[in-house]
C-alpha cells in the first residue's frame, strides 16, 4: 500500500520513464516500429518492474492517468520520430480497466490531434483477458478506437481465457504471438506446433502476427520460415530509454 501511494506521487512528478523496444519487419529486416514499456525509478527502493507496480495501478483508478501518461510520452515520440524523418509505429499496452474507461476513445483522439499523429501510427495491445472481463464494453471501446484509425494487436496470444468468437468479431489488425511459446519453440516440437498454428490461424483471418522474446537468430529464421510477419527480442534490442534510441537506429536495423 505504501508503493501504491509512492506511485500515485511518481505519475505526478514525472518518476515513470517509458523505455521503448524495436519491432522489425522480418522479411525486409528493418524496423517499423517500438512498443512503449514503463520503468519505474522508485527513489528509495530502486528499480521496481513494471509486472509489480501495473498490477498495483489497475487495482486502483491510477491505472487511467498512468495510461493516459504513458499514450502521451508515445505520441509525443513518434511525432519526434517522424520530424526526424522515421515514419515508426508505437505501440502501447492497455490493461482491463482501461478498456472499461467510456472516456479512453475521446482521450485518444484527443492526444493524436494535439500531437498531429496520423492515427495508424499508433498501436494498442490488448490482452484476451482484459477484453473477457467484460466483452461488451470492450469491445464498444475497440470499435470506437478503430473508427479513428487506431491500429488494434492481441497481446500474449494463446495465454490466457479468450474464445475465438470474439476474436472474429474483434477490430484487430495483429496477434502477438507470447514469449513463452517463442524462447522453446526450437527445442519444443509442440510449441513449434503451437507457434506455426497461430501463425496460420492469425494469416486465415487476415490478420497479421509479430513473435515477441526473439532472443537468438536460430529463432528469428525458424519464425521466417513458418511465416512470422514480424520480430520483436532481445536479438533486435532491449526495452530502450528514448536517448539510446538514436545511437541504435544508426548501429542496429
Ligand atoms: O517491460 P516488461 O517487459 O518487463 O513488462 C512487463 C509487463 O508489464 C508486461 O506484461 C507489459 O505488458 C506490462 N507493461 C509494461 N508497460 C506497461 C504499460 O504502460 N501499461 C500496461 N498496462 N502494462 C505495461
Ligand atoms: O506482456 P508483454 O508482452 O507486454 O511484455 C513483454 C515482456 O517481455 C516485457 O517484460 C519485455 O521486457 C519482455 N521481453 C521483451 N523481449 C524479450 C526477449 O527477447 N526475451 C525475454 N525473455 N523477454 C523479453
Ligand atoms: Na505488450
Ligand atoms: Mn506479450
Amino acid at each position: 500500500l505504501a508503493l501504491l501511494n509512492d506511485l500515485g506521487r511518481a505519475i505526478r512528478e514525472d518518476q515513470l520513464q517509458v523505455y521503448f523496444q524495436p519491432k522489425i519487419d522480418i522479411n525486409g529486416r528493418h524496423t517499423y516500429g517500438f512498443e512503449a514499456l514503463l520503468r519505474w525509478q522508485h527513489p528509495e527502493l530502486g528499480f521496481v518492474p513494471p509486472g509489480e507496480f501495473v498490477p498495483l495501478a489497475e487495482m486502483t483508478n491510477l491505472i487511467h492517468p498512468m495510461t493516459l501518461w504513458v499514450l502521451e510520452q508515445s505520441i509525443k515520440q513518434a511525432r519526434q520520430w517522424r520530424e526526424q524523418g522515421y515514419d515508426f509505429t508505437v505501440a502501447v499496452n492497455l490493461s482491463a480497466r482501461n478498456l472499461l474507461d467510456e472516456t479512453l476513445p475521446d482521450h485518444v483522439y484527443e492526444l493524436l490531434q494535439q500531437y498531429d499523429l496520423p492515427p495508424q501510427l499508433l498501436e494498442l495491445e490488448i490482452t484476451e483477458s482484459s477484453i473477457m472481463v467484460n466483452p461488451e464494453l470492450a469491445m464498444a471501446a475497440l470499435e470506437k478506437i478503430h473508427d479513428l484509425g487506431v491500429e488494434l494487436a492481441i497481446d500474449d496470444f494463446g495465454t490466457g481465457y479468450s474464445s475465438l468468437a470474439y476474436l472474429k468479431r474483434l477490430p484487430v489488425r495483429q496477434l502477438k504471438i507470447d514469449y513463452s511459446f517463442i524462447i522453446h519453440m526450437l527445442e519444443d516440437k509442440q510449441d513449434e506446433i503451437i507457434v506455426n498454428s497461430t501463425i496460420n490461424l492469425a494469416h486465415n483471418l487476415g490478420l497479421n502476427v509479430i513473435a515477441e522474446g526473439v532472443e537468438t537468430e536460430a529463432h528469428l529464421q525458424c519464425l521466417q520460415a513458418l511465416g512470422c510477419d514480424k520480430a520483436q527480442g532481445y536479438l533486435m534490442g532491449k526495452p530502450m530509454p528514448v536517448e539510446e534510441i538514436d545511437a541504435w537506429l544508426v548501429d542496429g536495423l
